[in-house]
């Protein structure tokens, strides 16, 4: 029987990959003493007896795990997100009091959070839905944490969690990001991002390989030097070390015996389907979601294997050159996916109440999550610049930035489309670069169309109001101010 006397001052409920290393990070740092619990007892026993040095606090029921945690208890859950993280939050309300802690580190969608931070409110606990990125390797050495929850909670749990969160540039990686679901929240739009941000640098690598004929091994070369420009991130790291690998058993490149086919856990498609209910274009972000689908459709695939493509095989006249302009396209094309990602966070705040600062969002990404990069450093600074920027891409480093690449980027969507290589991210994102900055749009004919159809009316440019045309009689406009 585990000495239950109140002497935890932070639990971790679910001892998996994730549970058991933030656990071990938690214990690792000055003041912590970490109560553990985990459904199946056998898990917890293992944790305790692998880490002797931690000094774990190891409770075999929910109400024995309460009983270690000292006042107001602070528990974070590291469960399966779904119905599994809601019968922990149910477990730990009734062995909880009010002035107590639950936080969720799981991946939760943040409209999940908002619905069970309201329910447990109610019984005087507080709830914080976290976002903890990093996977394992974060979990135990430093992740960026996104906590939402009142601010009740966050004088608390703090102190904590800025304890375990990784330090970039000598600052930690958590901040209070907003009231209930706002933690979870961004955390999706980070994983959004970071779907487009992968799905950027796979487009680059294939057309640098199918453009030049360069191996993977030179390709990895190419991004380890890329890795030290304005580029600087783990995603190009770490494509390096990918590209670099050999299989030990076929000798072969590993790139080209793992099959071509791109899983996805869902935290993409939720930002996607939230940007479309907020009416956000994140299309960088969605194709991104929707290359990997594309790529795991393999019947599909198969059966239209031998549709035409470009007559002749495709390569590039200058490769020193291409590859200078596929850096470019790259880092002009991460910028809108940032971009649609915090037009996707402003939307969210106002839509949810919260209360986000931006550049601290952008700061919290510099350490311990995969997407960071050197390169959020200048979106803190546009944030800093002027707080309520319009759009990311418009502040004067991006600007500049877009403005230097923007006829590389062109070469490259071009290159693309002659030879027949998918971009999806690459193209759309230049498409919304030039749709943003266009002077009209034909959404102006689609106003005609909508209002020939279903009498939708539109808005004219020389008068104030709201009209309707008589389409089928005499073709007269009518002002629908008169005809309301
Ligand atoms: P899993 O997502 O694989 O979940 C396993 C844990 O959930 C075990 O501790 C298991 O207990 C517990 N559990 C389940 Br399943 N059903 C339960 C129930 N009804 N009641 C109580 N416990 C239950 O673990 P993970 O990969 O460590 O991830 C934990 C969370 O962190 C997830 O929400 C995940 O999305 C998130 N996350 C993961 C990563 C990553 O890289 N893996 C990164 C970032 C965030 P048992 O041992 O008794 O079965």
């Amino acid at each position: 029987m585990a000495d239950t006397t109140a002497q935890a001052n932070i639990g971790v409920v679910g001892l998996a990959v994730m549970g058991s290393n933030l656990a071990r990070n938690l214990a690792s740092r000055e003041g912590n003493t970490v109560a553990v619990y985990n459904r199946s007892h056998e898990k917890t026993d293992a944790l305790v007896a692998a880490h002797p040095e931690a000094g774990f606090v190891p409770a075999a029921t929910v109400e024995e795990f309460a009983a270690s945690l000292s006042r107001p208890r602070a528990a974070i859950i590291m469960v399966k997100a779904g119905a599994p993280t809601d019968a922990v939050i149910e477990q730990l309300t009734q062995a909880f009091e009010p002035g107590d802690i639950i936080v969720d580190g799981g991946n939760a969608l943040f409209t999940d959070t908002i619905r069970r931070e309201a329910a447990v409110r109610a019984t005087g606990i507080n709830f914080v839905g976290a976002g903890i990125s990093g996977g394992e390797e974060g979990a135990l050495n430093g992740p960026s944490i996104m906590p939402g929850g009142s601010a009740e909670a966050w004088e608390t749990l703090g102190p904590i969690l800025t304890s375990i969160a990784a330090v970039a540039e000598g600052e930690p990686c958590v901040t209070h990001v907003g009231t209930d679901g706002a933690g979870h929240f961004v955390k999706m739009i980070h994983n959004g991002i970071e779907y487009a941000d992968m799905q950027l640098i796979a487009e680059a690598y294939d057309l640098i390989r199918r453009g030049t004929g360069k191996s993977p091994v030179e390709i990895a070369d190419i991004f380890a030097e890329w890795n030290t420009g304005e580029l600087e991130s783990y995603l190009i790291e770490i494509t390096a070390e990918v590209l670099r690998q050999v299989d030990a058993a076929t000798g072969q490149p590993l790139v080209d015996v793992i099959v071509d086919q791109a899983g996805a856990k869902g935290t993409g498609a939720w930002t996607v389907q939230t940007a479309l209910e907020l009416g956000i274009p994140v299309s960088g972000i969605a194709e991104a979601v929707f290359a990997r689908s594309l790529s795991s459709k393999p019947a599909q695939r198969a059966a239209a294997a031998d549709l035409p493509g470009p007559a002749e095989a495709w390569t590039v006249d200058d490769p020193d050159g291409f590859i200078e302009d596929v850096r470019q396209a790259l880092y002009a094309s991460k910028i809108i996916a940032y971009s649609q990602g915090f037009d996707e966070i402003v939307a969210g705040a106002e839509q949810y109440g919260w209360d986000i600062d931006k550049g601290e969002i952008a700061k919290i990404w510099r350490g311990g999550c995969i997407i960071r990069a050197q390169f959020l450093n200048r979106i803190t600074e546009a944030y800093a610049e002027d707080p309520s920027l319009v759009a990311l891409l418009t502040a004067p480093y991006f600007r500049d930035a877009l403005t230097g690449a923007e006829a590389a980027w062109r070469r490259v969507v071009i290159a693309a489309v002659q030879g027949g290589i998918p971009a999806p991210a690459f193209a759309s994102s230049l498409a919304y670069y030039d749709g943003l900055r266009a002077d009209r749009l034909p959404a102006a004919l689609i106003q005609g169309q909508r209002d020939f159809f279903g009498a939708h009316t539109y808005r004219r440019i020389d008068r104030e109001g709201t009209f309707h045309t008589l389409w089928s009689g005499d073709r007269t406009e009518v002002s629908a101010v008169d005809t309301h």
